[in-house]
């Protein structure tokens, strides 16, 4: 019989998992930036879930400037205008967070809680900028919240964004834990990918732009993390024995 492993930490991927931040921040965020640099572009609710299949937003606008505006990119000092352009959406995002239009999903806060207080190690491994982060943390779970992550690995930190697993490298290299002792908590099959990539079990918790997408490898898919008031809707995996997802269910599934 295989050993069973005790949980030591939890990484949490930040956009779609710990709040829906997509379509109402990150997008919003963009087109804010787009029009202070004079630009005509517009991301819509749907381009935008098209675009999304490219993860960071420095590398989502040249995306879609291959698609839509290809002559642009052979400027010179093209990567230094995208860098800043991405700067100002940055900005916004963060002006966006502090008006606290964007609360954590179901379950999160809740969750964080439960694992600090059973002394259970908690990492972020996102592909959003560290900002963002900050940001995100701080208008919804405090001030003091940033200290509650040993490892926080975020946007540029490794060359390679998901659905690459180095995020999830580099983050498990800072803990000094191997994937058997963690569980990875996703929302979309870039981030799926890149936790499998990595060896770690993978909890997936769908959010808008990602229901449809292919969640094949993960230990199961919830619409949520619960809460016992508002249970959660298994949308895949194991029968699990209550409607949120605490302490005792991840150790359950990392063992899975
Ligand atoms: C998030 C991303 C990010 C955000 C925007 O993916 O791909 O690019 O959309 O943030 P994941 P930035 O949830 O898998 O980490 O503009 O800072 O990149
Ligand atoms: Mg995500």
């Amino acid at each position: 019989m295989n050993k069973k492993h005790k949980l030591q930490a939890v990484l949490f991927d930040v956009d779609g998992t710990l709040a829906d931040t997509e379509q109402d921040g990150h997008r919003l965020a963009f087109n804010a930036a787009f029009k202070q640099f004079n630009l005509d572009w517009n991301w819509d609710i749907e381009l935008y879930g098209q675009l999304l299949a490219v993860t960071g937003g420095k590398e989502r606008i040249r995306h879609y400037m291959e698609i839509y505006d290809p002559a642009a990119l052979e400027k010179p000092d093209i990567a230094d205008w995208i860098a800043s352009l991405h700067k100002t959406k940055t900005k916004f995002f963060e002006d966006l967070m502090e008006t606290g239009s964007i609360p954590l999903r179901p379950g999160v806060a809740r969750l964080i809680h439960e694992l600090r207080q059973k002394e259970v190690r908690l990492a972020i491994a996102t592909t959003t900028t560290m900002d963002n982060v900050t940001a995100l943390l701080k208008s919804t779970l405090g001030e003091e919240s940033m200290d509650w992550f040993d490892v926080i690995g975020a946007g540029d930190i490794v060359p390679l964004k998901k659905p690459a697993p180095d995020i999830y490298h580099w983050v498990l290299n800072q803990l000094g834990l191997t994937p058997q002792q963690c569980i990875a908590i996703e929302d979309s099959e870039n981030g799926l990918k890149a936790a499998l990539s990595a060896d770690l079990t993978t909890l997936i918790t769908v959010s808008g732009y990602t229901q449809a997408q292919n969640f094949e490898g993960a230990v199961s898919v919830l619409s949520d993390l619960g809460e016992p008031s508002q249970p959660y809707i298994r949308l895949n995996g194991p029968a699990l024995t209550q409607g949120w997802v605490d302490y005792h269910m991840l150790n359950t599934l990392m063992n899975h």
